[in-house]
This record gives structure tokens, sequence and C-alpha cells, in this order.
């Protein structure tokens, strides 16, 4: 199932500024590329991505047999239940810093920063 949003600026300014822990995997994709999260093992890999603007983050559950969500803190977007296999696309219009976690398990949290 591909499900897809856009997220506007105005959502981005309560996210901005949130947590980063120092041994956060951080990787960046560039204009026009896709983001991926694996989302396995009860985590979101990359825990930290950084990526363009107009830039599509798809999050994929890897993890056999245990749903999870994508849920952003602010109220941007949610997956709702993803059950293994399943995968959930958000493109992201504008910059900012975008937290979320998993609804399901909400230990499990990450971060999206877009950069213009
Ligand atoms: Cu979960």
């Amino acid at each position: 199932m591909k499900m897809m949003l856009v997220v506007l600026a105005a959502a981005a300014i309560a996210a901005a500024g949130c947590n980063s822990s120092a041994d956060d995997v951080t990787t960046t994709a560039a204009a026009g590329d896709d983001g991926a999260v694996s989302v396995q093992n009860f985590a979101f890999s990359p825990g930290t991505i950084t990526v363009a603007a107009g830039t599509e983050v798809t999050w994929t559950n890897n993890e056999t047999g245990v749903a999870h969500t994508t849920t952003s803190d602010d109220d941007v977007w949610n997956s709702g239940a993803l059950q293994p296999g399943d995968d959930f696309t958000v493109t992201f219009a504008d910059p900012g810093t975008f937290t979320y976690f998993c609804s399901i398990h909400p230990s499990m949290t990450a971060t999206i920063v877009v950069e213009g």
C-alpha cells in the first residue's frame, strides 16, 4: 500500500529544534532522490535522515510479525499500523525538522530534517 501526503511549511514550525542523540545515524538524500527509512528491530534506520525539500521519504516495515507506525510528533502525518512489508510515503515540500515516533511503541523515535 502506498499513501502520500504533502507536508506544509506551517506544520514544520512547531517541530523545529527537537531531540537527536549522538549515536543517531544520519544519511543525506540529494534533491530528486528518494529517502528511505527501514523499520526493523524496533527502530527507525537511519535515526536521522536529511533530505532536500521536495523529497519523498518512504518508510518500510521490515520487521517480522510486528506492526509499526510512523507518526509525526505534531500530527503532520500518521501512517496508521503498517504491517510487515507495508510502506508509507510522505513528500516533504518545505524545509523543517520533523520528529516522529511509532504510536504502538512510543520509545521508537526518529527525525527527518528537510533542507531548503
Ligand atoms: Cu512500533
